[in-house]
């Protein structure tokens, strides 16, 4: 129906696609509903000669109407958006799902550090492959990031998975994704973290299991034989 602006490129991200679709479906007709009434008010008791302006308390109750038929409209619609809202937080925030993978993620001013578990898949061993501005991971696999931050606030931001995290000096915070394609996207720094915020972009190459353990054995080093 409506085309996301950014291609939606995780399992999760058209999840907030319809969350951004409703919230816009149900407040629009009520910002044109509202800005309408305004200007039409100001037109219709414009001044007119001879024409006294009418007392209005507040209290009248065939006025009174016009606050409390929109209120509780607006009041119920906000429920459904909450329930929306909560749905979308819970997959993404709360849940975590059981991951094929594990990632590091550091943000410092002004680049990334990401760090692959090797051949082993396990993090903080021999094998791990560190890299600057590039995470490789593969398609259709759940990941875990572990998020740290080794100065100042930063926000893990890859647009195309609608995933925004916010990175806490001292705190490890972990959460997850999964791409549905191959291909390569950005990467952002989404917290204003100084002079350098601007230029903090990474990329994430998103592979077929194949061609990750081709870029995985180009980065290992050979493992001596006893
Ligand atoms: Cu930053």
């Amino acid at each position: 129906m409506i085309e996301s602006l950014i291609e939606p490129v995780s399992t999760y991200a058209g999840e907030l696609d319809f969350l951004f679709v409703l919230i816009t479906v149900i407040v629009m007709p009520w910002f044109f509903a509202a800005e309408g009434l305004f200007f039409w008010l100001l037109w219709r008791f414009r001044y007119q000669e001879g024409q006294p302006s009418m007392y209005v308390t507040g209290n009248e109750p065939d006025l009174k109407r016009w606050i409390t038929v929109p209120h509780t409209l607006i009041i119920l619609l906000d429920l459904v958006l909450i329930a929306a809202a909560v749905r979308g937080w819970y997959m993404i925030k709360q849940d975590l799902p059981t991951a094929d993978h594990t990632v590091r993620v550091i943000a410092q001013q002004w680049a990334w550090t990401f760090i692959h578990p090797g051949p082993d898949g396990k993090l903080d061993t021999d094998d791990d492959i560190e890299t600057a501005d590039e995470l490789h991971i593969i398609a259709g696999e759940l990941y875990h990031y572990q998020l740290e931050s080794r100065d100042v606030l930063h926000n893990f931001s890859i647009p195309v998975f609608r995933l925004k995290q916010d990175s806490l000096p001292g705190r490890r915070i972990t959460g997850w994704f999964e791409a549905t394609k191959e291909g390569t996207y950005d990467i952002q720094c989404a917290e204003m973290c100084g002079i350098g915020h601007g230029i903090m972009a990474a990329r994430v190459i998103i592979h077929s299991k194949e061609s990750y353990a081709v870029w995985e054995a180009s980065h290992s080093e050979p493992v001596a034989q006893n």
